[in-house]
């Protein structure tokens, strides 16, 4: 039945996605020193040593969250996590202004364009980066050949700002989330990472209690409008082009446990962390 499946999935990612970072005990970033160049406190103890943070909220940067009024709502959870570039200046009514942890692709530190070391948006926050190494994880041929080379930009923060936490997704945890997707789809889903907000609720049912996730999974308020923040109208933001964003989404709703009306108003999705339940 349907609280079966919710559990069997729940159990599954709970077991097979370890949250993991790069720390710099692997080569090539252990001989490159990178033991001393990532933060002391792991990403895990970001919430407190030993403790989580009670609730949280995920926002995505669907077009859907405009006119939503979901600004109090999202300020009111103990942490919020926020994508790439999305900002929350002139939108504070839809998407609040409380920032705790930034999920950012590796083009958001690699191209010029996004302002990484002078934008306030990458300030004063923690910060969580990846980038889509190959499937086989070689982290020697994905440490000369990045999709988008994030590795210098992040050598130069730490430098600049030692104090802010800011950590590399290991590759291999995107690929054991990819791998639970696919485990649990009856179609092939291609080869490629799962999206930045699929990857953002997973940290986060690592980090804290309760998860909220706001217009991931589209309300009536569904619209073609990439983002909230741009007039760009594209329905392959919402649905999935590279990304198994359609998989990746219907597993989400698998593992709902908020009400239809909750979805449907507010396009919330309400998910369990994982220190509160036993497998
Ligand atoms: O658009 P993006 O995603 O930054 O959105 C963050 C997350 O919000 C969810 N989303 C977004 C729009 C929408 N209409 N529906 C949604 O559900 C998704 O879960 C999405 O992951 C990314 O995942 O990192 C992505 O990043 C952009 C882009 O690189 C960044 O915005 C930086 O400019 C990608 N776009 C392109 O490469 C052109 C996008 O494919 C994925």
């Amino acid at each position: 039945g349907r609280a079966q499946d919710k559990r069997g999935i729940l159990c599954e990612l709970k077991q097979r996605a370890r949250l993991t970072t790069l720390d710099g005990t692997e080569e090539p970033f252990s001989g490159l020193g990178w033991d001393r160049l990532v933060p002391l406190r792991p990403l895990e103890e970001l919430s407190g040593e030993g403790s989580k943070f009670r609730s949280c909220a995920v926002v995505s940067s669907a077009g859907a969250m405009l006119h939503s009024s979901l600004g109090k709502e999202i300020d009111s959870h103990d942490a919020v996590l926020r994508f790439n570039s999305a900002p929350t200046v002139g939108y504070e009514d839809d998407v609040g202004n409380k920032t705790t942890i930034r999920i950012i692709n590796s083009q958001i530190p690699a191209l010029p364009r996004y302002g990484f070391n002078t934008s306030s948006l990458y300030q004063g926050i923690s910060l969580v980066a990846w980038d889509p190494a190959p499937y086989s994880v070689d982290l020697f041929r994905w440490y000369r050949y990045p999709d988008y080379d994030l590795f210098t930009p992040y050598k130069e923060r730490r430098r600049l700002h030692p104090t802010q936490p800011f950590y590399i997704l290991h590759p291999k945890f995107i690929w054991q989330l990819w791998d639970v997707i696919q485990g649990n789809t009856q179609e092939n889903i291609q080869p490629n990472p799962p999206s930045s907000g699929f990857i953002g609720i997973l940290l986060m049912m690592s980090l804290c209690e309760e998860v909220h996730v706001y217009e991931y999974i589209p309300s009536l308020r569904q619209t073609d409008l990439c983002h909230y923040h741009e007039r760009y109208y594209d329905a392959a933001c919402t649905l999935g082009a590279y990304h198994p964003l359609l998989y990746e989404k219907l597993l989400v709703q698998r593992m709902n446990t908020a009400s239809l009306q909750d979805l449907k108003t507010r396009g919330k999705v309400t998910l369990p962390g994982f220190s509160t339940f036993d497998c």
